[in-house]
């Protein structure tokens, strides 16, 4: 037992009208929501990266974080992992994820890299094997290092290529090896940054070859997990491939992968792709491949990927709506790839943050499920199309179909309400 967290008591859920600091107000995770426990609706994960291996840097500063595990060592690298499970056994949250880069110390080469990655994860193992904690999934950071500074999968250096896809096998295997239930592929810098240098076309190729060495990897070992890519439209590169849903979904189609992979949807990023959360998720489901979230949100006036902890209901509402309309997560879950503001310098900050986030989102999951139940959205959206259930005809029939049809029937279409703020009013009741 380390002494980070000495003073902080497990936190339960004492419901809405507890005053405590450390206490659930709505994540009952017990509690029964359409025949589903909150729990397993909600599925929520700890990020290792911005919990235990961020400094607190911004742009123009560097660490103000003090933790005792910050350094190079594999005691250190242990130590981290002790800390990491206590903040579990204090949230309750089932799941959590993580990189190779945050939970060992890098190598002088990348055999003793993969020895020390795999080390941790044989301790990583052995700490969950005595709790309920679950992996939900498994990265490779193939972006922090400088031999990623041109891109991983997409480097002009076939080394660098090789190096990724090495690096990615290990951390597939160690996904597996702990019971991993996905495994997230995000392009942090698959993109350019001007084409006067760039083979786009290679690039991209490239990128493709890559995922599907990945997906035959998966196969070969037998990992039963969703293999999942999560778009962004920038920061770090200026132009990425993996830009947004749509971007991806057409990627896949390219490289015949869209049976084989879903999506890792990010609040932030579906805002600096100019998208809202639900519009990302909305799209995902529609196109069958919506498998996880990244639950954090950006700053609305600084534009930049701020990963702030979700504290709004309204917003988290509508995007649990999508997701229960989709019929809910089954390998994917509720990741908080959030940081605390770099001013919040105690351990209790770190709790509490979680805290807060997994109320609001218990909250959101609530009123997503009254909307669901009580249907009036539903309702509402079934009459607007209601004309379509007539007529199948118009498209199979061709343009001179439709023209027959307009020319019979003497159709000059009246405009109807779109009734955006009576529906609007109807979520507000809820949230
Ligand atoms: C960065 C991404 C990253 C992924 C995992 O913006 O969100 O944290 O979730 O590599
Ligand atoms: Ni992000
Ligand atoms: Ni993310």
């Amino acid at each position: 037992m380390s002494d980070f967290f000495k003073d902080i008591p497990q936190v339960t859920y004492q419901g809405p009208e507890s005053d405590a600091d450390f206490a659930y107000r709505h994540y009952d995770p017990d509690e029964m929501l359409g025949g589903k426990r909150m729990e397993d609706h909600l599925r929520f994960a700890v990020a290792w990266w911005h919990s235990f291996a961020w400094p607190g840097g911004d742009p123009f500063g560097g660490q103000t974080l003090d933790r005792p595990w910050f350094g190079d060592t594999m005691d250190l690298a242990r130590l981290k992992a002790d800390v990491a499970f206590e903040l579990f056994a204090i949230l309750g949250q089932p799941y959590f994820c993580f990189h190779d880069f945050d939970i060992r110390p890098e190598g002088n080469d990348f055999a003793e890299s993969t020895r020390n990655f795999e080390e941790i994860v044989d301790y990583i193992g052995q700490k969950m094997d005595g709790t309920k904690t679950k992996l939900l999934w498994g990265t490779a950071n193939l972006f922090t290092h400088r031999r990623f500074m041109s891109g991983a999968a997409t480097n002009p250096d076939p080394e660098v290529f090789a190096y990724s896809a090495a690096t990615v096998k290990t951390c597939i295997d160690a996904t597996h090896k702990l019971g991993g239930e996905n495994y997230v592929l995000w392009g942090g810098r698959e993109g350019y940054e001007t084409l006067l240098n760039t083979d786009l076309k290679r690039e991209r190729d490239n990128a493709g070859r890559f995922l599907q060495m990945v997906v035959e990897y998966k196969h070969k070992i037998g990992f039963k997990g969703t293999i999942l890519v999560e778009p962004k439209p920038q920061e770090p590169s200026k132009h990425q491939y993996d830009f947004d849903v749509a971007t991806v979904y057409g990627f896949l189609k390219d490289y015949g992968l869209e049976n084989e992979v879903k999506m890792n949807i990010e609040q932030g990023h579906a805002i600096l792709a100019g998208h809202s959360f639900e519009h990302e998720l909305a799209l995902a489901a529609s196109l069958g491949i919506l498998g996880s979230i990244d639950m954090n949100r950006n700053d609305y006036q600084s534009g930049w990927d701020t990963d702030q902890f979700p504290n709004s209901v309204p917003e988290v509402a509508l995007a649990y709506y999508e997701i229960l309309k989709d019929g809910g997560f089954t390998t994917g879950g509720t990741n908080f790839d959030a940081k605390i503001r770099r001013q919040s310098l105690d351990p209790e900050d770190l709790v509490l943050a979680h805290v807060g986030a997994m109320d609001v989102c218990a909250r959101g999951l609530k009123a997503a499920h009254a909307m669901l139940e009580d249907g009036a959205l539903e309702d509402a959206r079934a009459a607007r199309y209601a004309g379509w259930n007539t007529a199948q005809a118009m498209l199979d029939g061709g343009l001179d179909g439709c023209f027959d049809h307009v020319m019979a029937n003497g159709t000059n279409p009246e405009p109807k309400s779109g009734q955006q703020e009576r529906l609007e009013n109807i979520v507000n009741r809820y949230v």
